[in-house]
């Protein structure tokens, strides 16, 4: 495929032209099709002629996580499910996942989305792609999947996991990009040294890492370990998946934003103030091109600031900062969100435990290793040991069934938990980034 770039290197003037077209018929179409737009626009006196300008924007109520939740599964659709292709999800608060839904031109856009991405990130036309993001409900495997068939790139659907095998192919295949979250690359690294192979004798150019927080330090050491170029790609299931922003190769310094599809703003997450480029503070999407889930002034928690200053790679597209931290107390452990009253949920409803606990996530060999500790009551103590270690294993498996992922559980004795003055420190997180 030849990409059309033009979209792309727009100036700006066209660019906003295109925006506001766009998002006069996404608040249209949201007003006439999703009775829970339709009815906030109402509370706010707000008709969907009256956009008129790209700064009225700023007159629309944000969108949270909550409102989505509070419209589990489908009733933020805002076509009949007879045109949804395609579902996804990602974890909220109360066990229940975000929900997502996709028209088949939906997954067009998000196809060409991913291609720009994966080209921006140095990919192209005969490049063998290794992908070891996670296919399933998650938007990362199947997101970057479909974009490497549409850059005609060759892509292998390898998945996470099983990472010695990952290393067999990598040698026997020859592949030229990894995409993976940068940890699970970092510990392909470390595998891939412990069965005696080094990265160096590999084909890889370029890795293209996202999904959770990774820092400029944390480049240099996948660059060094990997012995590839290791560039920055952004998304989040709820505005469409990976590749709603990414870095370019050439620049490696932020992440473009496909403004021709999504409206950036950026606010102060306490007062809900907009502010300007170069001001850190909360990233708040609308997407203008979405036809089963479009989202208006989203609130993503991701802290970030925006940069409009021209770019060498060409584009002028304003690019974000990479992402710093979250606004609320989301975790992203091995790629799955997770919210500390998620895991307090669970706990709670296992007999025996005390309302006080401790999440200690650390990495292991580049992994991350969640430890949940646990007060449980006194008699629990005085019993015999396999009582405990039964409950332990309750607890164990609990989390992984409602939240799909593995902790290790230490149950403590009651007060053993250092009690705060203000707010419970319910989370230390001792991963450095
Ligand atoms: O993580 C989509 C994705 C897949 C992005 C593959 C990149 C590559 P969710 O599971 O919905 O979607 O999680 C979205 O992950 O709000 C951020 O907090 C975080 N996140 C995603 N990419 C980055 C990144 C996918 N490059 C949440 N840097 C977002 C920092 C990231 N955080």
């Amino acid at each position: 495929m030849i990409l059309d770039i033009g979209f792309e290197t727009m100036p700006r003037e066209d660019l906003e032209a295109i925006q506001l077209r766009r998002l006069q018929a996404t608040i249209e179409r949201i007003y006439y099709n999703v009775p829970f737009y339709r009815k906030s626009l109402d509370e706010n006196n707000i008709k969907p002629a009256d956009i008129q300008s790209l700064d009225d924007l700023k007159r629309l109520p944000f969108t949270t996580k909550q409102n989505l939740r509070d419209n589990y599964p489908f009733g933020m659709f805002a076509v009949p499910m007879d045109n949804i292709v395609r579902i996804h999800a990602s974890s909220g608060t109360t066990g229940k996942p975000t929900v997502v839904g996709y028209t088949a031109r939906d997954i067009k856009t998000w196809s060409e989305l991913m291609a720009r991405s994966l080209a921006a990130g140095g990919a192209s036309r005969g490049d063998i792609i290794h992908n070891a993001y996670g296919y399933g409900l998650f938007t990362g495997g199947l997101g970057v999947h479909y974009g490497a068939e549409k850059l005609g790139a060759s892509v292998i659907p390898v998945s996470g996991g099983n990472t010695k095998r990952q290393i067999v192919l990598m040698k026997d295949f020859g592949p030229t990009i990894l995409t993976s979250t940068p940890s699970y690359a970092l510990h392909l690294a470390e595998v891939a040294e412990e069965v005696g192979v080094s990265f160096e004798d590999f084909k890889f150019k370029f890795g293209i890492f996202g999904a959770e927080p990774w820092s400029e330090s944390m480049r240099e050491e996948l660059e060094r370990k990997l012995y590839l170029v290791a560039v920055d790609i952004y998304g989040l299931s709820e505005v469409m998946g990976p590749g709603v922003s990414m870095e370019c190769h050439e620049a490696k310094k932020g992440l473009h934003i496909f403004e021709d599809h999504f409206i950036p703003e950026i606010i102060n997450p306490e007062t809900e103030e907009v502010l300007s480029y170069g001001e850190t503070g909360e990233l708040v999407f609308t997407s203008i091109t979405k036809e089963a889930f479009p989202v208006i002034r989203y609130r993503t928690r991701d802290i970030t600031s925006l940069n409009p200053e021209p770019c060498i790679c060409g584009r002028t597209h304003v690019r974000m900062n990479k992402v710093s931290g979250r606004s609320d107390d989301m975790l992203i452990i091995r790629g799955v969100n997770v919210f500390p009253s998620q895991i307090e949920n669970v706990l709670m409803e296992i007999e025996g435990t005390e309302p006080h606990y401790q999440l200690v996530v650390d990495r292991e060999d580049n992994l991350d290793v969640l430890t949940i500790l646990v007060e449980v009551r006194e008699n629990l103590f005085s019993d015999e040991v396999k009582i405990l270690q039964d409950e332990e294993r309750k607890i164990r498996k609990n989390i992984k069934d409602y939240l799909g992922i593995s902790a290790k559980v230490k149950l403590v004795e009651p007060k053993t938990i250092a009690r705060s003055e203000g707010k419970a420190i319910r989370v230390i997180d001792k991963r450095k980034i």
